[in-house]
């Protein structure tokens, strides 16, 4: 049941974005919201296609059921519910959930007066899904280079999408995308250990502060970042991982096709190699 005392203050009627008073309330712990009914509406009706289009399928396979985008050849255009169209709805309500999820979570920052951070990094993780479905497709000219709602499936496409490119790891912006994300493990592994470190003590021992936090790091390397700018560093570094993920997809294909090894030739066609010896 969490903090009472503190709900009790905080659970003030306002801040929704649409519907005034409509759905403004709450179902136990959780905020409604028209958001919330949004939420549930795409993500039941999503949920049911998923179902239904398994049901189609020829297998029940956890791993091998497979919701398929259309073929190339249908374009942008709406395909029969067996050829892809299903894929269609199911990506419109994936959409419909995962941007009513974020702006219930904007109303929610609204009523609490906190700042907007949350939805603006969860929509860092929405870019990085609709870079596949929507950004990409449409600069590449057809739903069909979207990817297939299924667990080895969906991993088959990637491994096809990356194999397409020779090398996909030379990818400047896959390889950006890679460093983000390691450097997001490190620091929330660094964060992780160091705040168990300071509320865990040993049996009897009292609970460390903050100036704990900091002599630690600046006794090991010199430098410590801050509570604060921990979690401003782990945002930037999460949201930049997502950032170029969706970059690193969305140029493979529409901006540069064949060999990621290939783009690396500006090195090698550099005149420094030739200037003083050009013979
Ligand atoms: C850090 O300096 C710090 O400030 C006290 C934290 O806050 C609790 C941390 O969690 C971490 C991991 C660090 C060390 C990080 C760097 C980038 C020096």
């Amino acid at each position: 049941m969490g903090m009472l005392s503190f709900e009790q203050k905080y659970r003030v009627r306002g801040g929704t974005l649409l519907g005034g008073d409509l759905f403004d309330f709450w179902v136990g712990n959780f905020y409604c919201g028209f958001f919330g009914v949004t939420t549930i509406f795409f993500a039941a009706l999503g949920t049911a296609l998923i179902v239904y289009g398994a049901s189609m399928g020829d297998t029940w396979n956890i791993w091998q059921i497979s919701i398929n985008p259309p073929s190339i050849s249908y374009g942008f255009a709406i395909a029969p519910m067996e050829e892809g169209g299903l894929w269609q709805i199911i990506t419109l309500c994936a959409i419909g959930a995962f941007v009513s999820w974020a702006l219930r979570q904007v109303e929610i920052s609204r009523k609490l007066g906190m700042g907007l951070h949350i939805p603006i990094a969860f929509s860092f993780a929405i870019l990085a899904y609709l870079s596949l479905v929507l950004i990409r497709p449409v600069l590449m000219g057809a739903w069909g280079y979207g990817f297939p709602y299924g667990i080895i499936t969906h991993l088959d496409w990637v491994s096809n999408v990356g194999y397409q490119h020779l090398a996909f790891h030379y990818n400047p912006a896959h390889m950006i995308a890679i460093t983000f994300f390691f450097t997001n493990c490190f620091a929330l592994a660094m964060h992780g250990s160091l705040i168990l470190a300071v509320t865990n003590p040993s049996d009897g021992g009292a609970i460390k502060t903050a100036e704990h936090e900091n002599s630690f790091f600046r006794d090991n390397i010199g430098y410590s970042i801050g509570a604060l700018g921990i979690h401003r560093l782990g945002m930037f570094l999460a949201v930049s991982a997502a950032f170029w993920s969706a970059v690193c997809i969305v140029i493979s294909g529409p901006f540069w096709q064949g060999s990621w090894i290939a783009w690396w030739d500006w090195w090698l066609e550099m005149p420094i190699w030739s200037f003083p010896f050009a013979g």
